[in-house]
């Protein structure tokens, strides 16, 4: 249970991120992406792909406290009505490292966000993260974190086992996902149609290339009847579903038309997307009427995506100031009639996420 002062009007934020401190040390003794490095007395973040290959002291962004501080999310959440944050590693997670390595560094990094949330005085939940390249090592992982009791499920990338969602190697996760009623969270990284944003900076690969990626990740995990099999999987799906929102008729009519392939789904494929839960992270309030008129106000729940998206200005003070991005976020919920904002916000994560 909340603390009561926590409870009332104040927003919940349940897509927001941290680099835990042991994370960022691993970090910082990389010599490839994802990887931290000083440059010109600064330092740099660099954890998208292709990173590497771009020759400027430019490469990928400045690193901040933002990204490691728990005191300065504190304050961020203090400065934007935020009452309790659902803490989750940033992107890419354990995907990188081989095997073994991602199942002893899953055990320390969800033991880290356990005691990091423990210590938080209420203000934070967690996700932990899972070793997908060995799913068995990963449902094991699944299940001891049903023992750590600030934690609510885990975050995943889009790639898997190596091969997808969609990889029937990854049933013993989906198989304890859906035992234990853990969340999954669903979290873009490597982007999709890269090759098309050459000379857009970060721009076009986030704003495009991540909605891409999910929603094609969701898709195939759809045709592939994962939830079919797996009827009480649990899944949130970021930044307010990606693309599925808007082209889920379409995706019923492909694949409803398609000859070559049976998909033998026992309902259509927007008939999974109402099962799964999404955050508010659209920035715009036609993209949420949109996914609302496809699941319902009852399936969102609000999202900053911090420490990514900081303000342009590079004289502000990121502790203090306001941030433009959950301003675009807050307005585009501010759009909608009262009662489906204060489910969006606050009550919606309270009963999904049991807080
Ligand atoms: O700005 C970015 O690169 C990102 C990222 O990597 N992950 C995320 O969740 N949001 C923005």
């Amino acid at each position: 249970m909340l603390p009561a002062d926590l409870v009332s009007k104040a927003s919940i934020d349940v897509h927001t991120h941290i680099y835990l401190p042991t994370y960022v040390e691993m970090l910082r003794k990389r010599d490839s992406v994802p990887r931290v490095v000083d440059r010109n007395g600064q330092s740099r973040l660099l954890i998208l792909p292709g990173k590497d290959e771009e020759d400027s002291p430019d490469a990928g962004r400045p690193f901040g406290r933002e990204y490691f501080d728990i005191g300065g999310k504190i304050r961020f959440m203090d400065n934007h009505g935020i009452a309790v944050s659902v803490l989750s590693l940033a992107n890419p997670w354990v995907d990188f490292l081989p095997p073994a390595e991602a199942v002893a560094l899953s055990r320390v990094f969800n033991d880290d966000m356990e005691a990091v949330c423990a210590a938080s005085g209420g203000r934070l939940r967690g996700f932990g993260v899972l070793p997908l390249k060995a799913p068995a090592a990963a449902a094991e992982e699944l299940a001891r974190i049903s023992t750590l009791r600030h934690l609510r499920g885990v975050i995943i990338g889009t790639s898997g086992a190596g091969n997808g969602l969609h990889d029937p190697a990854l049933d013993p996760v989906w198989a304890e996902a859906a035992r234990g009623g853990h969340m999954v969270f669903v979290h873009p990284h490597y982007g999709l149609g890269n090759a098309a944003y050459e000379g857009t900076g970060h721009a076009l690969f986030l704003a495009l290339g991540f909605p891409f990626e999910t929603s094609a990740a969701i898709a195939r995990l759809i045709l592939a009847g994962v939830l079919d099999r797996h009827s009480k999987l649990k899944l949130l799906v970021a930044h307010a579903g990606g693309t599925l929102p808007y082209l889920a008729g379409r995706l019923d009519s492909c694949v409803g038309t398609e000859r070559q392939v049976d998909f033998t789904l026992k309902a259509a494929p927007s008939e999974y997307l109402k099962r799964m839960y999404f955050d508010s992270i659209g920035y715009h309030t036609p993209a949420l009427l949109a996914l609302i008129a496809l699941v319902g106000h009852e399936r969102i729940m609000f999202g900053t995506d911090h420490p990514f998206f900081p303000p342009r200005d590079a004289t502000l003070d990121l502790a203090t100031c306001l941030w433009p991005s959950p301003q675009e976020n807050y307005a585009a919920i501010e759009g909608l009639p009262a009662e489906q904002q204060q489910a969006i916000l606050n009550a919606n994560a309270r009963r999904i996420m049991v807080l």
